[in-house]
This record gives C-alpha cells, structure tokens and sequence, in this order.
C-alpha cells in the first residue's frame, strides 16, 4: 500500500503513537553525533528527546554517518523523525522521535561535518562508531599505519577517521577562538572516554604537536556506560510500524523498555539537564561500565557464539535453550568475583534482570548481529575478566569456552554456518589461519596473536590459551552442545 511518508506536516495526523512533546523549532542543535545508528536513535536520541519535552532547547542533534548515506537517505525526507517501537510481551509501544535535526554523511562533505563540529552552538560532540573505527593496533594504541590514519595525520582538509574529525574541528575552533567541545564516546569500550582522549592525543602527536598539547589542556573527555538492547530493523517492522502509524516510515528502530545511561559529569561548555530524562551524573563511571561489560556484554557475546553453533537464531531463543542458560549462570559466576568491590555494586540484581531482558520474547535480537567484530569486543568482555579471574586464582573455563566458540563460529562460515553470516574486521587474516587446517592448539595460539590477545592476557597468556584450546578440540570433534557439558562436569567436580 501506497503511504505518504512520516514528516514534520504528516506527523499530526500519524496514529497509535506518541508525539514528540515540544516544538521542533526549539531543538536547535547543541549536540553532533558521529555514528547515528539504530542504537543512536534508541537511546542517547531518546534521552534528548525527553529533556527536550521537559523544556530544554539548544540540545538538538545534528546526525553524521562515517561512511554510508543510508540513514540520511532514509530520514531526510522524513525531516529526521522516525519511530521508535519499545517492544516487550504486550506488544509494541510506538513514539515518534524529534531530536535529530540534521543528517549529514562524512564522506559525501567532509568539510560540512567539520564546519557543524566546529560551530560555536556545538557544545558536545558524541560518538558511535562501533569499536572497530577506533583503530586501535594489537597494543591498543592508534594504528598509525592504517592508510586512513596515515592519510589523515598527512592532511586534515578532508578526514575519513574519527579522529580526523575531532582534530581537524578542534583546530579550527582554536583558530577561531571558539571554546572546544566536549567528546562523549558511547561506545563498549573500557573507560571510552579515557581512551578515545589517548587515541585523538596520539593522532594529534602525530599531527600537529600543538595542537595536541592544546587539547591535552583544554579537552573534556568524560566516560560514560551506555546500555539498550537494540535489535537491527527489518523490513517486516518497516512494514508493521508503518501501517500502525499509518505514515511510510523508511527506517524506524526498535528496542526493549531498559535503558541506562551513566555519564561522568565533565563538561567544559555545559551540558542537557539529563538528570530530568533519567540519565545517572557520576564522578566515575568505571564500575557501571565494568559491570555492564563483563556480564552483559561478555553473556551476550558468549550465548550468541554457542548459540550459533547449536542453531539458535535470537538471544531469547539461545537463552532458554536450557544447556546455553546454564552456560551463562556459569559465565557469570566466574565474572562476578572480578567486578570492583565496595562501590555499591548489586552483581546478583542487575543478573536477575538481565535474565529477564534476555528473554523478552517479543525482542527478536539476531545472534549473528552480535557476533559481529568479535575481535573487537571479546578483549573487554571477555578476557580482561578471564585474566582477572585467574590472577585471583580463580577458573576461566566458561569465558575461554567463549573465545573457543567465537573461533569456531569464524571457522564455520561457509560451511554450518552460511558464509558472510556475520563480519570481522579481522577476517583476511583469520581465514589465512583455517585455510591451513592447523591443530586447534596451534589455532587459538595464531588467532591470538594476530588478534593481539596476548597483549592483553598478559602472563595468563599460556593458561588462557591452553583452555581455549581443548574447547575448541572438543567443539570440532563433538560439537558445542558436548564443550558446554563438558564444561559444566569440570565445574561441577572442581
Ligand atoms: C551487543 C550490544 O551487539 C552487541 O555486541 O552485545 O550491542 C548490546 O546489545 C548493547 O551493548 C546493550 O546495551
């Protein structure tokens, strides 16, 4: 069926949802986000959303994409609005949202993002990009030899990386003796904003040397713990969201009901009243963050890997399998013990309701969307806490059971699994390691090293990789259903 499309005129008329509760002429941007994906648009957009229905102004979003014009494609002609549906067992609940008011795409006008970033209305400039657009090399520093980094370290007229776009705007408010911005990363790094000021610093070193010291002095990188679990669109919700509102919406999002936000209270040019809209102020974030990380994250990442392998398709399919459930209640015993002591933490809480958020029914959240990048998040998931846990003298059987699975599920594609079923940055070179049909002790001892886990296990490094070994053996020989009991009996006779 033919629908006028979702827009500024059309939205009064739109039906079985809620409106955004201001006017949008008073969201003039205050805010450029870089990376304005779904996760954008159901969480930090939502808050700003809110503060803006509470009587806020100036806090309006100007949206950039790094590389594809996808989403300005799909929301420019919608002037930014799209729909959000909060799914849980009782069905959708749809809001329309009005924070972003400009859509830009990098590549297509570099020059215009660094002009938006570089204006003096920005107040805040909030980031994104996934973990992989950092790139970081296997010590965790700045890939100075990435061609992109390389090219814009050489000329900062027409960036391509995100630090590109932060140095290159923070110049040019310094020429114009206009006060820098604060950055805000919202991506699952650990401590994000310490380490995206380590990697712009070290961008900026290599740039421009004053300029680095300037931004060394005179730059805001608070941390913060972002958290909403929010699935890819489809074309069966674009189709179903639409005709519930009644208007074509090109791409709106959907997400569960939780949401958290926790950011640590550093900003130089002021910052929303997010306290209003739910937002928790911190003076350090690294706790929530540690928390959020290693028993969300680490859980997620580990039943989507094994879920794969045992043909489970979404997180809530995985979680109720009931060998897959007990793998994460033991995952998450041996992750608690090396979360942070005497900061207020509730470990055995906040796992009792990821239990329930796992298994909202109505949130089909794809196991292969999660396992994406794998190389890139399993070091702060999974074996930062697995490093712990041994120092501490304690088993990190599941979470190497995860590593195991996470190599096995590279390994699979093209043949259990279809191939491209879900990506890595590291792909060439992990495929370089199966097409040799190494050992599987030989297996995880080169994937770790081309994926620079052995930095980061440090002197657990021969432990940890032996573990991960005789899980993979088994997974090969007998499957993921044999390594998860095989696991469990270990525990169970420890
Ligand atoms: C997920 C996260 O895709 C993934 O790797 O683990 O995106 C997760 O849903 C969010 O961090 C939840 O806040």
């Amino acid at each position: 069926m033919q629908r006028d499309r979702l827009s500024r005129t059309t939205m009064q008329r739109a039906t079985g949802c809620e409106l955004p509760g201001y006017d949008l002429a008073q969201a003039t941007p205050g805010i450029v986000h870089l990376g304005v994906g779904a996760f954008h648009r159901a969480h930090q957009a939502v808050y700003i959303d809110d503060c803006l229905a509470a009587g806020e102004t100036g806090w309006g979003i100007v949206g950039a994409s790094l590389r594809s014009p996808d989403t300005r494609d799909a929301l420019a002609p919608q002037d930014g609005l799209y729909t959000l549906a909060v799914q849980d067992a009782s069905g959708d609940r749809l809001r329309i949202i009005g924070s972003l008011r400009e859509l830009l795409v990098a590549p297509e006008d570099p020059a215009l993002l660094v002009a938006r970033m570089a204006d003096p209305a920005t107040r805040i400039v909030t980031l994104t990009v996934t973990e992989k657009a950092y790139l970081r090399n296997a010590a965790g520093d700045l890939d100075l030899s990435h061609p992109d980094v390389a090219r814009d370290v050489e000329t900062l007229s027409s960036p391509r990386t995100v630090h590109g776009f932060i140095v290159a705007a923070l110049a040019e408010r310094r020429r114009a003796g206009t006060p820098p911005f604060t950055v805000l990363c919202c991506d699952n790094l650990p401590s994000n904003g310490e380490t995206v000021r380590r990697l712009v610093l070290q961008f900026a070193e290599a740039a421009d040397r004053d300029l680095a010291g300037h931004i060394e002095q005179e730059v805001a990188f608070p941390s913060t713990m972002v958290d909403r679990i929010v699935p890819a669109t489809t074309d069966e919700d674009r189709a179903r969201i639409s005709s519930a509102i009644g208007f074509e919406d090109a791409w709106p999002v959907k997400c569960e009901p939780f949401m958290q936000w926790v950011v640590e209270d550093h900003f130089t040019l002021g910052r929303p009243g997010w306290e209003r809209a739910g937002v928790t102020m911190v003076s350090d974030v690294r706790p929530f963050e540690e928390m959020k990380l290693r028993l969300l994250n680490g859980a997620h990442s580990g039943l989507s890997y094994l879920g794969l392998l045992c043909g489970r398709e979404s997180v809530s399919e995985a979680f109720t399998d009931p060998a897959i459930r007990g793998f994460v209640d033991r995952l998450w015993a041996e992750a608690i013990p090396t979360l942070p002591k005497g900061a207020g933490l509730d470990p055995q809480a906040y796992i009792a309701a990821l239990s329930d958020r796992f298994s909202n029914p109505a949130l089909v959240h794809r196991t292969a969307q999660i396992a994406n990048d794998g190389s890139q998040k399993l070091p702060q998931r999974i074996l930062a806490t697995a490093r712990a846990r041994l120092s501490d003298g304690g088993s990190a059987d599941h979470l190497m059971l995860a590593v195991a699975a996470w190599i096995a599920c590279c390994e699979a594609r093209g043949k259990a699994l279809p191939a491209g079923h879900f990506t890595d940055p590291l792909d060439k070179e992990l495929e370089a390691v199966f097409t040799g049909r190494p050992s599987s002790a030989d297996t995880v001892r080169q994937v770790f090293e081309r994926a620079g886990f052995d930095a980061i296990l440090g002197d657990a490094r021969q432990k940890l990789a032996h573990t991960a070994a005789l899980h993979l053996e088994t997974i090969r020989r007998n499957g993921a259903g044999a390594a998860i009991e095989a696991a469990a009996q270990e525990r169970a006779s420890a």
